[in-house]
């Protein structure tokens, strides 16, 4: 970290405030007590609980501490605003704003920080919107709402597309604030036709939360899944409709959930409900009888009641258009999934073959439900077929072929049906009316890093890996590439790039690239795999090899270096189901079922390659899918952020960085240890040293010259070179030189420079009302 060298002199005076590191509080505020020269040793301090301290300096680098700002400038509700702007102000500032005056919101250059208050305040109102609509930005106090109305002016005002993305860990306020965002463009902009799609747009996020979110350790709604949302403006800027794309929902959370945490929300919900009497044929009970929403203990969440949750789903899905008849084949679908990981599998002696009894009720229910015939899906959980050149056989499986293949299949079906739902959701907002423009709202699962990481969290922390890398684009290159292009003298800023990092996970024989590999080979295992990985990137910054596990390997990430154990990264790349499995399906006699599971909606591959035997079932087997050519996980998913950079790469970002300021999820609590470093880890420091190096607001110069030619002197307005009034005005109005430099184009400010000219102007016009109310009054 580098000090700012503000003490040309090199001499600070006692009674100078500066910060210093603490272990615990990050930074502590000190004064000198004495006077110190160059070369000496140490600063003679006193803490604020009146601790006197010594604090040795090292001569060489000379590292001073950090200068505190003037009370008076914290508090700023823009970090660039600060005098001295380096972490511990930046900490500070955001901390006294937060503790002191429960402001969550606070700019930082283009970014706006938000800290989760883990309370509900009165912020969001229809009346609040209002009061920022059609408001500037720095008019008005930092919010979410100013973030939106800047993008839909932005919109009209360039007339190009425009997007919010939200950032930030697990449980940061992601969610709310993309909600939020979504609401203020359904409010201000109303919707073209009767036909309410700005409540469609809004009733799309209580379905996917049901069906999406889940309780984590982190997040009692965490999102498991990422969505962008676009939504649709005419030529009037009014809604016309809204396309939302998902990203790489969590699977194995169907089957298994660890300590603490839950299913989908949506089982639960079920659950709550079940003994209505439309519910009856779903056979369900309370949530702690199935093994699928039970497994993480507790299943209720604190503060939410299901069943009423489940009510809300259930009126946003008719708000949809999605019939009650139709809501109910969707239920039976998912308590389908409950009574599948209820299954009873007894293994036989031989340790080689299952069997499952035929009175097994939950199987009984699983193919009432689906539709599905009992004996051929009770012989292919317990069997497998394998192809080989010559022949075709079936199998038995060992007791964990059998779990882990049923498992396969639960997460398939619940995979499926989420698409199906999504796809839905588009349809149901989906518009014949032209679109002129959209705004995209991104809000994809926050970093992550738990005890024990794997293929979920290694593909989030790369999603995330992207986005910091777009992030740094956009505020860096871009920023750095327009001084060049306006000719302003501007050092190069050296900046943290992750490209290593994301070449290490994407690029040829990368990791992605490997693991692609190994679940190509017959044999591949997941430790050949690391083996692989160790050989190939040792030499890597952002790779090493743990030096107690031939296993795991550890990514160094932007945001933090995390350890993942290679265990089930092939199973869960390759996603594998058996096809046996799925004819079955597919054969079903509920249309949505059968619908679910047709060849090119599969998107998983299936384990054999080809099939001869022909399964017998309530209609023909439809053709095996051509599964050779499907794409692994991985795969998808990189091709899946590709598109989504580039579709961000053609809008104008916007963006919110969430905070999360303890991990007790307690009200207006701030750990200063958690904030920086989600400070230090989504760039907001890196932004400020950016900001306070460059010039943040820029002005064409025809622009500025009709916004000020009222502060123009009448003789000066004779001259025709605009250019030329426009800088002898600016000469005279601002006396410090380095507030600003003259571009080929446009004018550069320093932060705070435009606003002192839109006062000196506003003070203008007030001036001139004022004379002419006098001289009217003088006439009367
Ligand atoms: P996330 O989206 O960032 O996590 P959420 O948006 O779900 O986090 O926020 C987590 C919880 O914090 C919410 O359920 C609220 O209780 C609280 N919260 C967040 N923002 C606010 C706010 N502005 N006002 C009041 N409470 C808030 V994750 O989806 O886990 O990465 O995958
Ligand atoms: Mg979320």
């Amino acid at each position: 970290m580098c000090c700012l060298n503000l003490f040309s002199s090199l001499l600070i005076f006692q009674c100078t405030r500066v910060w210093i590191p603490d272990p615990d509080e990050v930074w502590r505020s000190a004064e000198l007590t004495k006077d110190y020269k160059e070369g000496e040793k140490s600063l003679q301090l006193q803490l604020e609980d009146e601790t006197i301290r010594e604090y040795p300096i090292d001569v060489q680098s000379n590292q001073l501490p950090f200068l505190r700002n003037p009370d008076i400038l914290v508090g700023e509700n823009d970090l660039t605003a600060l005098s001295y702007l380096h972490e511990p102000a930046v900490l500070h500032n955001l901390k006294v704003r937060f503790l002191e005056s429960n402001h969550i919101y606070t700019y930082c250059g283009i970014v706006l920080v938000a800290i989760n208050p883990y309370e509900q305040l009165p912020i969001y109102g229809q009346d609040v919107i209002y009061a920022y609509s059609g408001q500037n930005m720095g008019d008005m106090d930092p919010h979410i709402f100013a973030v939106a109305e800047e993008a839909y002016k932005q919109m009209a005002r360039d007339e190009k597309n425009q997007s919010i993305i939200v950032s930030g860990e697990s449980g940061a306020g992601k969610t709310v604030s993309a909600k939020y965002a979504m609401r203020y463009f359904a409010t201000v902009s109303g919707s073209a036709s009767d036909t309410n799609i700005e409540e469609k747009v809004l009733a799309s996020s209580p379905i996917m939360e049901a069906i999406g979110n889940a309780k984590t350790t982190r997040n009692d709604n965490s999102s498991r899944f990422g969505k962008y949302i676009q939504i649709g403006f005419d030529k009037r800027y009014r809604i016309i409709g809204a396309n939302m794309r998902t990203y790489l929902l969590e699977k194995s959370r169907v089957v298994f959930q660890a300590d603490d945490e839950r299913n989908y929300h949506i089982f639960y919900q079920l659950c709550a409900a079940a003994s209505l009497p439309e519910f009856k044929e779903l056979a369900l009970t309370c949530a702690e009888d199935f093994f699928y929403t039970s497994q993480g203990g507790d299943t209720s969440i604190e503060g939410v009641d299901d069943a009423e949750d489940f009510e809300k789903t259930r009126q946003a899905f008719t708000l949809l258009g999605v019939r009650e008849s139709h809501q109910i084949n969707i239920f039976k679908i998912i308590a389908s999934i409950l009574h599948l990981g209820n299954v009873e599998i007894q293994a036989e002696r031989d340790g080689e073959s299952c069997s499952i009894s035929p009175k097994d009720e939950h199987l009984s229910n699983f193919c009432q439900l689906l539709g599905v015939e009992h004996s051929q899906m009770e012989h292919w959980l317990c069997h497998r077929k394998l192809v080989t050149t010559s022949e075709t056989y079936v199998k038995t499986m060992s007791l964990q072929q059998v779990v882990n293949a049923r498992n396969a299949l639960a997460k398939h079906i619940y995979a499926q049906l989420f698409g199906w739902i999504v796809g839905h959701v588009n349809k149901a907002l989906h518009t014949s009316l032209k679109q002129h423009s959209f705004i995209g709202v991104l809000d994809i699962y926050g970093f992550e890093t738990f005890d024990v990481n794997s293929f979920e969290q290694f593909c989030i922390n790369y999603a995330n890996e992207k986005l910091q890398q777009q992030f740094n684009l956009h505020v860096f290159k871009l920023e750095q590439e327009e001084y060049m292009k306006e000719q302003i003298p501007w050092t190069l800023i050296d900046f943290y790039d992750n490209q290593p990092c994301i070449d290490l996970i994407e690029a040829k024989l990368g990791i992605l690239d490997l693991l692609d590999e190994e679940c190509k080979v017959p044999k591949g295992t997941d430790q050949n795999w690391a083996q692989k990985l160790y050989d190939r990137h040792s030499g890597s910054q952002h790779f090493q090899k743990p030096r107690m596990s031939n296993t795991a390997f550890i990514v160094v990430h932007f945001a933090d270096k995390v350890e993942y154990l290679s265990d089930s990264f092939l199973e869960k790349n390759r996603d594998t189901v058996y096809e046996e499995q799925i004819n079955i399906l597919k054969a079903s006699k509920l249309p949505l079922v059968a619908d679910l599971f047709h060849d090119g909606k599969d998107s998983a591959p299936a384990a054999t390659t080809s099939s001869k035997i022909s399964v017998r079932s309530a209609r023909p087997p439809l053709k095996a899918s051509n599964k050779e050519h499907k794409k692994t996980v991985g795969h998808q998913f990189r091709t899946s952020l590709h598109l989504l950079m580039e579709t961000l790469n053609t809008t104008t970002p916007h963006y919110v960085r969430c905070i999360k300021p303890n991990d007790e999820k307690l009200p207006f609590r701030f750990d200063p240890k958690r904030a920086v470093q989600q400070l230090r880890a989504c760039g907001v420091l890196e932004t400020i040293r950016i900001s306070a190096a460059g010039y943040p607001s820029r002005w064409a110069y025809h622009d500025f010259y009709n916004r000020y030619r009222v502060l123009v002197k009448k003789k000066e307005l004779a001259n025709t070179d605009k250019k030329a009034i426009c800088k002898s005005v600016l000469e005279s109005l601002i006396k410090d030189p380095d507030k600003f430099q003259f571009g080929r184009t446009k004018i550069f400010f320093r932060a705070g420079q435009v606003a002192y000219l839109e006062k000196l102007r506003a003070d203008k016009f007030r001036a001139a009302t004022i004379t002419i109310q006098k001289t009217v009054r003088g006439w009367l």
